[in-house]
């Protein structure tokens, strides 16, 4: 995400090439490009219209509410505000979230957990931070994950949704592509700026046939849930680019994708009328309450995050012991995750590292969670 300053031309006269000034690569001897190679370099203005940019910065965030910089005080008085009444707020969010979750209150937390979630760094090749929910048993509906996917477009600043459906898989062009005959890339579905939330509706997904480029698809997806990766195909070789994508799959049992937090949700209401249960949300909403759920959330990904040496060792007392009553209910994998969950717990008081309180809070959250797997 990069934000330009500079003066926006619509002017054709401006977008013609002047052939003395032209690039390199079409000065190479005895070549003559295509015409579309021609036409892709110097496409219409009424089609692209030119940006001179004067300025460019790379952006840590688009959300308007906030600075970019958390050096300033503007930012550090909006911290302050919503520190101060925490608890008030996340009250707040999770009355919503768990209306929009037909009243599972378990669910919503794992949800905002989910919301907060974004990659923060990489230990070799794996990334850290990313919490990918796959909440399953989800109504069977599509009507369900539009509205789902509308209402946290309605918190976050950048969200998509993605229905997992055979002729999607085997249409869509997930992965970016090189056109060597136009010799520009074209674009894919998965070409996210940062810190964008997918919603996956594999709800939608009936039984068919997967081609050879849906199956790659759905390698593509996988990539990028399990490794935050998404790899550009340059026909003679592909190249992998790092993404930081929150992947959200709403499935009805078994879904065929990986994840790092697995949940069947326990509906306690089903709406007979679909809109009506989430237009409630927006009614119950403020604009004042809106705008301190859009800060609370984007200042929340922002807090860097540390363990303190005291936490560290109960942590890991705490990893041996439940190994030692059952190894196979805490893998390595389960306990990485278990990590996930308090830390994202922890942002989500706005705190930059856990109390004993949080860490047993995690834990009952995650068991709870695995008793609710292995009963259904
Ligand atoms: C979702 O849960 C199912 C059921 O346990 C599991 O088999 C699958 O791997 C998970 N898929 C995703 C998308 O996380
Ligand atoms: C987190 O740490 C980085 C690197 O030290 C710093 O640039 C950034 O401003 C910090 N973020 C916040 C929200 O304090
Ligand atoms: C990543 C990938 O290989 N994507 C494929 C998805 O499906 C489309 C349509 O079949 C193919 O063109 C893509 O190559």
């Amino acid at each position: 995400m990069v934000e330009f300053i500079g003066i926006l031309s619509v002017d054709p006269a401006l977008a013609q090439f002047n052939p003395e000034n032209q690039p390199e690569e079409f000065g190479v001897e005895g070549y003559q490009p295509p015409v579309e190679e021609i036409n892709a370099h110097a496409p219409p203005p009424s089609l692209v219209p030119r940006l001179h940019a004067v300025l460019c910065n790379k952006l840590t965030h688009n959300n308007p509410l906030l600075p970019q910089i958390p050096d300033t005080d503007e930012y550090k008085t909006k911290f302050q505000q919503l520190e101060q009444e925490i608890d008030t707020l996340r009250g707040r969010i999770m009355e919503l979230l768990e209306h929009a979750l037909l009243g599972d209150s378990l669910a919503a937390e794992f949800f905002l957990l989910h919301l907060l979630s974004s990659v923060y760094g990489r230990a070799d090749v794996m990334p850290l931070g990313k919490f990918s929910l796959n909440l399953s048993h989800c109504p069977v509906t599509p009507k369900y994950g539009q509205l789902l996917q509308v209402f946290m477009a309605g918190l976050l600043s950048q969200s998509h949704l993605l229905p997992l459906s055979i002729e999607n898989m085997n249409t869509l062009r997930l992965c970016p592509e090189k056109d060597y005959t136009a010799n520009r890339l074209k674009s894919g579905v998965l070409q996210l700026p940062e810190r964008t939330s997918l919603v996956i509706d594999e709800t939608v997904l009936q039984p068919g046939q997967l081609e050879a480029g849906g199956v790659k698809n759905m390698t593509a997806l996988g990539n990028l849930i399990s490794w935050q990766k998404v790899e550009y195909d340059f026909s003679y070789h592909r190249q992998d680019f790092m993404a930081n994508v929150a992947v959200m799959i709403l499935s009805e049992a078994k879904s065929i994708l990986p994840s790092d937090c697995l949940l069947p949700l326990e509906a306690k209401i089903m709406p007979e009328d679909w809109i009506a249960h989430f237009s409630m949300l927006e009614s119950g909403m403020t604009a004042e309450l809106l705008t301190k759920i859009r800060t609370y959330i984007t200042l929340a990904k922002q807090i860097n995050y540390s363990l303190t040496d005291e936490l560290q060792k109960i942590i890991q007392d705490d990893f041996v012991d439940m190994r030692k009553v059952d190894s196979k209910s805490m893998t390595v994998d389960d306990f990485h995750s278990l990590l996930c969950t308090v830390r994202l717990l922890s942002l989500s008081y706005l705190k930059s590292t856990p109390t004993q309180t949080l860490w047993r809070r995690a834990k009952n959250m995650d068991s709870e969670r695995k008793r609710r797997i292995s009963s259904t």
